[in-house]
């Protein structure tokens, strides 16, 4: 009986060992996590528009601010009258590409490095909106109501071989490019009722995508595989997020409150 009794303690020792050891090797790996989300790598940053410095309510003066992922050292870099927003970083993180304007509407499309020297207006005749750079940091792609309706076109960095890419008489917009930069979503009404189309890099086979009564137009984003396309989608008065294939099969609503915009891929695999 007492050799049971000592066996029985062994036992629950050895387990109490066990037990313990993989306590000590989760807290290890949650102290991990902690300190990766506590302190963001360097080259990581978020730019983004704000009226916070304001001198007054009515002198809309929106401008550029760079920030870390954590929200800490803000720092302004556009200082000029009028509407900066609608930034963008270049792919290798080196320049941001954004809209000038009067009032937040179409502007004029600006450039400049990421600390702020450089800033350069691209286009003067303020028709412009929603400039983005292609995968490869050669070109942007950007809508515009220049020519009467908003369409889709891309430029060179420097503003020049500018070429239009859609041409109907309805408003085209939103241009965002595929992860590998040979398709391009954009939104357009040209049947009546706002819808995601994709076409080809050179403004070749433009396809719909969505075909629903919702209002599909809010800036769609391809998936880092380029197999989805997540947008905004406006049904029964309220802005959700939708998930669909780029065939347009498997429309999922994701969110159901009130108002949700802009949704936007992180690089990663998809489950
Ligand atoms: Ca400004
Ligand atoms: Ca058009
Ligand atoms: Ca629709």
């Amino acid at each position: 009986m007492k050799r049971f009794v000592r066996g029985f303690f062994v036992i629950i020792f050895i387990l109490s060992v066990i037990i313990v050891g993989i306590g000590c090797k989760n807290t290890g790996e949650d102290k991990q996590v902690t300190m990766i989300k506590a302190v963001p790598t360097k080259e990581a940053k978020i730019v983004f528009a704000s009226d916070k410095d304001r001198i007054s309510n009515q002198d809309n003066n929106y401008e550029i601010y760079i920030m870390n992922v954590d929200g800490t050292a803000q720092v302004r870099l556009t200082d000029k009258p009028g509407v900066d927003n609608a930034p963008c970083f270049s792919p290798d993180g080196t320049k941001i590409v954004f809209i000038h304007s009067s009032d937040g509407g179409n502007g004029n499309i600006c450039i400049m490095n990421v600390d702020g020297s450089g800033y350069t207006e691209l286009t003067d005749d303020s028709y412009y909106r929603t400039p983005r750079f292609s995968p490869d940091g050669s070109k942007i792609i950007f809508s515009s109501m220049r020519d009467k309706d908003f369409n889709i076109y891309l430029m060179r960095l420097d503003g020049s071989k500018q070429s239009r890419l859609t041409d109907e008489p309805s408003e085209e917009r939103y241009p965002c490019f595929s992860p590998d930069g040979s398709k391009i979503t954009f939104t357009s009404n040209r049947d009546g009722n706002y819808e995601i189309y994709i076409m080809n890099s050179d403004g070749s086979k433009q396809i719909k995508v969505t075909n629903n009564p919702g209002v599909d137009h809010g800036e769609p984003c391809f998936s880092p595989d380029g197999s989805k396309i997540v947008l905004s989608s406006m049904l029964n008065q309220t802005t959700n997020i939708y998930l669909t294939n780029i065939d347009g099969s498997e429309y999922t609503q994701l969110t159901d409150n009130v108002e949700n915009w802009s949704p936007n891929f992180s690089s990663g695999a998809i489950n």
